[in-house]
């Protein structure tokens, strides 16, 4: 079957764009684009580089090639995915080396192997690969599992996922004919990646039109959009209408939440691929939570009336979607937290800033209005009045060294992106000391649920001095 394809991706030179520009186009809108020349004075493209324009797989072995790391066998479906298997860098490395002689996708025998998602950044904090472009700063989701982890229970956790949770900061590197079948992205986030050499081959499909992907039951997304698509199971797959794009060296695609795509490594590549939300896409992550939650529910139905059947779903939900609705909220809360005080040191910062004028300012009141917005359908949501949510204090929280560290490196990312200067980040413990206690939280310190959330939020916004 031939795909419909009705459009490329835009291409803009990223050194032309500004900030505002990319918001307003692309991050709002949620609209795909390549953008260039951002990728010229990464160490990641010198050094990973061979002079021909080929992955340097010698350095791979000698420097990192004790890692381990997940490779997908391209040829082998499992459920949903690519087979996974496990194993070192310099094996990964050996296996690429000697399958290169032969050119035909697997079609011989020798696994496509590809491996994906492994957190180099993590590992390697100290080896600077690259930096990531301003206009993909503002990421909730890793400021905050660099300082906290998104499970607050580890017991019902295994240590595996939480290894494999730990951040979404990935390299992928593959022979050229690896690939990376039709999905949409982890908690429905955005997501950039940057070719560091190689070529891949992009196939979009905007959110509106996903239920042509899926199963008459809406349960199963097609796997793969080139092979044979059985028509009496995917009835309407003909009638989607495909945007694609080929990704150049040295170039960044951004993915906007919920656009699900189709990758191929049209030569060997090394990519840098990050996963992220914030303020723009976060209403997303929680849809797909609720929408997770509901089919975790409706699969033990028939437990309904027993004590721990919101236990039981919320498990299921933190198995299957990375997160249950408490992670969710703990994580809510300490970002509002986090979003409020800065805020508050910003306005109380005699003179520094003017509320009404300042980008920065109106940036913070931004994700904490959006905070809000979200608390507010969680609280409509019947589910979660069960399941048992434990207290934050958040006069504890702002003493606990993680959190500051979290404020300290939130003030910096956002300092960078605002041009901030003259706030003293690392201060917040001092800032918010105990005088304050009974003018920050009149109504107590503990958040239990979503209703003390709005509250908190309610009156820190008229301390800061804005209208909710
Ligand atoms: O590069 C790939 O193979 C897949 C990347 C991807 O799906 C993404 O960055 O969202």
């Amino acid at each position: 079957m031939v795909l419909k394809i009705e459009g490329k991706v835009e291409k803009v030179n990223g050194k032309e764009l500004s900030y505002a520009d990319f918001v307003e186009n692309y991050l709002d809108r949620n609209q795909p684009v390549i953008l260039t020349g951002l990728t010229d004075d990464w160490r990641a493209c010198k050094d990973w580089v061979s002079g021909d324009g080929e992955p340097n797989l010698r350095l791979f072995s000698d420097k990192f090639g004790s890692s381990r790391v997940q490779v997908a066998d391209c040829a082998t479906r499992e459920f949903t995915d690519q087979k996974r298997l496990e194993m070192s860098v310099s094996e990964f490395i050996q296996l690429w080396i000697s399958s290169s002689s032969s050119d035909n996708g697997g079609a011989d025998g020798k696994p496509l192997l590809y491996l994906k998602d492994w957190h180099f950044v993590k590992e390697y904090p100290d080896y600077v690969a690259y930096t990531t472009p301003v206009f993909f700063l503002d990421d909730w989701l890793n400021l905050y599992l660099d300082k906290h982890h998104m499970h607050a229970d580890p017991e019902s956790y295994q240590e595996r996922n939480e290894v494999n949770c730990s951040d979404y900061r990935f390299v992928y590197m593959g022979a050229k004919g690896t690939w990376t079948p039709l999905h949409a992205d982890v908690f429905r986030s955005y997501s950039w990646s940057a070719n560091v050499c190689g070529r891949k081959q992009w196939y979009f499909l905007c959110p509106s039109q996903h239920h042509l992907v899926f199963d008459r039951y809406m349960k199963a997304a097609v796997y793969n959009i080139f092979e044979n698509v059985c028509k009496s199971k995917y009835p309407k797959f003909e009638e989607a209408i495909w945007l694609e794009c080929t990704q150049e060296r040295g170039e960044i695609i951004f993915v906007p939440s919920g656009w699900y795509h189709q990758v191929h490594n049209l030569e060997d590549t090394i990519s840098i691929n990050h996963n992220w939300f914030n303020g723009y896409n976060i209403s997303w992550v929680w849809d797909l939570l609720l929408r997770e939650y509901h089919e975790a529910a409706g699969y033990i139905e028939d437990l309904r009336e027993c004590d721990e059947f919101e236990g039981l779903c919320q498990r299921n939900l933190a198995a299957n979607a990375g997160m249950d609705f408490r992670d969710f909220f703990i994580f809510l809360i300490r970002f509002a937290l986090a979003n409020f005080v800065i805020l508050y040191q910003i306005t109380s910062s005699k003179g520094f800033i003017n509320l009404s004028s300042s980008e920065a300012s109106q940036f913070f009141l931004f994700n904490l209005k959006n905070i809000k917005c979200i608390t507010l359908k969680m609280k409509s949501e019947a589910g979660w009045q069960n399941c048992g949510i434990a207290a934050i204090d958040l006069a504890e929280t702002i003493e606990d060294q993680s959190f500051v560290d979290f404020c300290d490196s939130l003030g910096r990312t956002y300092s960078m992106m605002y041009n901030l200067i003259g706030v003293n980040f690392s201060q917040i413990k001092t800032l918010l000391d105990h005088e304050q206690t009974s003018v920050l939280y009149p109504y107590g310190s503990h958040i239990y649920n979503p209703d003390d959330l709005i509250t908190f939020l309610d009156h820190a916004f008229k301390l800061i001095g804005c209208e909710s």
